[in-house]
Formats: structure tokens, C-alpha cells, sequence
């Protein structure tokens, strides 16, 4: 593991809808992997109270527990959008994506940041690459998840073997040229959108190797909605930019 020493300064933005079981021992988590750093909790008003739980565990630990508390369960693509235009507007030069449930492992934060560091645009935690793991899948739920990001790659002329995975590290001054109004989509396609965005720009994507543990604790929010959301824009994206060759909308001011 590279090492926790960061110069970056980084924010870890944690979405959450009914994380109650999982969010204190995330936070703790991520304390752990990087002592120094802040987080930012966008709850959608979660029943469970996991704000409130989160607020308190930020309180008792030096207040580097932010909370955005939104009144209604949004999505998880806007509640990223949001996160990103906190993070933005208070000068973080680093932006982290990461799931709340603790199937992404926070010990894997240093070598996220570090790739940002080194000069990547965008450092993606990939199951794809070499050393990348997915222990507890199903076979038949890898072989769609593999199969949906290589149309994605191909479709979209993108070099990335995981773009659907949503453990990953923005650097601000790529994250801050992205047009986020136009950013439409919710789960895996706002991942893809994102590294899309991305990589039509010119920036340069890292992929570091991650395990990708099955949730413990809590229940999924996602659905199938989700995956023919994914489907349907990524061949919408494919048709605009290659054949009706719409231009690339100019960068955020
Ligand atoms: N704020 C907010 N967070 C959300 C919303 N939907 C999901 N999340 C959070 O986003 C993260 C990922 O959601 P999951 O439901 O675990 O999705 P997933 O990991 O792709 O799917 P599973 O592998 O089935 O768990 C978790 O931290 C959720 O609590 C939402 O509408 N609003
Ligand atoms: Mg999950």
C-alpha cells in the first residue's frame, strides 16, 4: 500500500440513504486509512437517522464530519453533484466518490490519492485490472457488470476497463470544468458520464486495483432502473458524439 502521507488535501464525500449499521464504522474506517482527512456526509433525509449518527461521531472526533442533509431521497448522481460543488466552492483539490456501506474499503484510500497526486485527472478503484478482486459476486452478476463496461468502452471509444465502479479521486481543476447542470445521469451511468466527461477533455484516468466486497450490512439501493439507465444513455452518448457528431459542450466557467 503506498504510503498515507498526502500533500494533496482531500475530501472524502460520502453519499447515504438508511447507512445507519455501516456509517460509524465507515467513518472510523476512513480515519484510520487517512488520519488527517475531512468528509463530507450528503444524506437524503434517511429515516434511519444516519445524519444524526454521523454528526455525533463527527463531534466527538474533531469536527472533520461535514453534513449536507437533504430533505428527499434524489439519487445517487445528485447527491455526487452536490458533494462536488461543496468540495469545489472550499478549495479541496481532491475529491473522493465512495459507497457508505463498506463495500469499498477505505484502507484503499492512500493509493487513490497518491494516483491524484502523481498527476492522473481521475484515479478509479477497478475490479478490472489486474489485482482488482471481486470475491463474493456471483458469476452471473460479474459477466453482466464486465459486459456493461465493455459496450461502454467500446460504444464510447473509452480506455477504461471498470468505468462503472464508484470508489474513486477527482483532481479539483479536471472535476471543476465538468458542466455538472448536464450531468443527467443517476447510478453506473453517472459513473460512466463522469469518466466520459473526462476523458473527452483530455484527461488522464488511472485505474487502481480494488476489492469489492459484497454489502454486509443495510440494503442495496440499486435496481434494475438503474442498469437500462445506464444502457439506454450510454448508446444515446455513442449515437450524439459519433454519428450525429454534436460538439463537446464548452467547459464550466
Ligand atoms: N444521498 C443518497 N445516497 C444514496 C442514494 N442511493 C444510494 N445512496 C448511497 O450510495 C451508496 C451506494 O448505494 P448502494 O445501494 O450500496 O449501491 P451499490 O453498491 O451499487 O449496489 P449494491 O452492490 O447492491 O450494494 C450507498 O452509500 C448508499 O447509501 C440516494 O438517493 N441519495
Ligand atoms: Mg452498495
Amino acid at each position: 500500500m503506498a504510503s498515507t502521507v498526502v500533500d494533496v488535501k482531500p475530501l472524502v464525500i460520502l453519499p447515504t440513504y438508511n447507512e445507519a449499521e455501516n456509517i460509524v464504522e465507515v467513518l472510523e474506517r476512513i480515519a484510520q486509512a487517512l488520519p488527517q482527512v475531512e468528509v463530507l456526509v450528503v444524506d437524503d433525509g434517511s429515516p434511519d437517522g444516519t445524519a444524526d449518527l454521523a454528526e455525533a461521531w463527527g463531534a466527538e472526533h474533531g469536527g472533520r464530519v461535514s453534513l449536507l442533509r437533504r430533505g428527499a431521497k434524489a439519487g445517487l448522481g445528485s447527491a455526487y453533484r452536490a458533494g462536488f460543488a461543496y468540495g469545489l466552492a472550499n478549495s479541496y483539490d481532491a475529491l473522493i466518490e465512495m459507497d457508505s456501506d463498506l463495500q469499498h474499503d477505505p484502507a484503499a484510500l492512500p493509493s487513490l490519492v497518491n494516483a491524484v497526486e502523481s498527476g492522473a485527472d481521475l484515479a478509479i478503484g477497478s475490479r478490472y485490472v489486474p489485482g482488482g478482486h471481486i470475491p463474493d459476486w456471483p458469476r452471473h452478476r460479474e459477466w453482466l457488470s464486465r459486459g456493461g463496461n465493455r459496450y461502454a468502452a467500446a460504444v464510447l471509444r473509452l480506455q477504461v476497463r471498470d468505468a462503472t465502479a464508484g470508489f474513486r479521486c477527482y483532481a479539483a481543476p479536471m472535476l471543476s470544468r465538468i458542466p455538472l447542470d448536464l450531468v443527467i445521469a443517476d447510478g453506473y451511468g453517472f459513473q460512466i458520464e463522469m469518466a466520459y466527461n473526462i476523458a473527452r477533455r483530455g484527461g488522464r484516468i488511472v485505474e487502481v486495483p480494488i476489492t469489492f466486497s459484497d454489502r454486509e450490512r443495510g440494503t442495496s439501493k440499486m435496481s434494475s432502473r438503474i442498469v437500462f439507465e445506464a444502457l439506454v444513455l450510454v448508446t444515446w452518448w455513442a449515437v450524439r458524439d459519433r454519428i450525429l457528431r454534436r460538439p463537446l459542450p464548452a467547459d464550466a466557467s
